[in-house]
């Protein structure tokens, strides 16, 4: 069942519009899109969204997150991406490059069936927001130029572009965080990202306060990976909007894959990893081979029974 942007779209606006918060968690490929997609805790709760994810896209090729991977390359793995989910799915398009570059990338991800793009305030050359480099930011009016610019390429579709505020991770603190993030708002975006990479919530909560009440008022989502003690439950009822799990089934991936390479190598066969892994029929199973062949199998012998009457 293939996803259409404006159902995308429409679906996290109709969650933000009854006042649910939205719980997003990334992908970097077909089958981490399925599993995102499909994992239900005892109580039914889902992810409601897919973040496509720049640093956990470009580790899964074996890059750096430096915004060097060649656009048609991402496109493809969004694409993969979207055809494995059945949710909205929201990309990270780092700067967005030029403003030539971003209405071309969100002209191809509407087309796609992607529900929103996440661009951020960010000058050249980008750097991870997690690591200590120096982060350059972008003039803030022509940045809020460049996402109106975004958002009028689509019409008349209803991609999400939303602008992600570095301010904080920049250290220049939540006054400068929120002038920057109004004039995004001026600029007609459908939401804001407040980055942080503080160890606890306090830095957005201020953010999201002091945004409010400068009468800032779309929706607004954090990304809680430095601060991790606290819930989805707890940042909503301090009143985000939605929350970003920004890249851990790469880092799950990474840290099982690392385990069961070496276990191999110092064991000398897999005996002593087999219990912890998947088994393969799992895999076939999950990704919809053992049902293809059940399907093949009954058409055929209904074709078999058609030619014999
Ligand atoms: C990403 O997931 O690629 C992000 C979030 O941009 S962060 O890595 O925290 O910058
Ligand atoms: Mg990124």
């Amino acid at each position: 069942m293939f996803i259409r942007t404006d159902d995308a779209a429409r679906t996290l606006k109709a969650h933000w519009a009854g006042g649910k918060g939205v719980r997003l968690m990334e992908a970097h490929n077909g089958l981490s899109a399925m599993i995102a997609s499909r994992s239900r805790d005892p109580a039914g709760g889902a992810f409601d969204g897919i973040w496509v994810s720049s640093l956990t896209c470009t580790a899964s090729v074996g890059l750096p997150d430096l915004e060097m991977s060649i656009v048609d390359d991402r496109l493809k793995l969004i694409q993969q991406i979207v055809q494995a989910s059945t949710k909205p799915v929201i990309v990270d398009a780092d700067t967005g490059g030029d403003v030539s570059s971003l209405r071309f990338l969100c002209r191809a991800l509407a087309w796609m069936g992607v529900a929103g793009v996440i661009v951020e305030e960010k000058g050249l050359p980008k750097r991870n927001s997690l690591d200590d480099s120096e982060q350059a930011l972008a003039d803030p009016h022509e940045f809020g130029e460049k996402l109106s610019a975004a958002k009028a390429a689509v019409e008349p579709h209803d991609l999400l572009v939303i602008a992600r505020i570095e301010s904080l991770i920049a250290g220049l603190g939540v006054r400068t965080a929120v002038e920057r993030a109004l004039i995004y708002e001026a600029a007609g975006v459908d939401g804001i990202l407040i980055h942080s990479k503080a160890k606890d919530a306090k830095e957005v909560t201020d953010f999201l306060n002091a945004f409010r009440e400068a009468g800032g008022t779309g929706p607004v989502i954090c990304i809680p990976t430095t601060y991790h003690t606290v819930t989805g439950t707890a940042l909503f009822e301090a009143g985000f909007d939605g929350v970003i799990y920004a890249n851990h089934q790469l880092r799950a991936a990474y840290a099982a894959m690392q385990k069961a390479c070496l276990s191999i190598l110092e064991n000398d066969g897999s005996f002593g990893i087999e219990n912890e892994i998947s088994t393969t029929r799992g895999v076939f199973d999950f990704v919809g081979y053992t049902s293809e062949l059940q399907t093949l199998a009954l058409r055929e012998s209904r074709f078999r029974e058609r030619i014999a009457s």
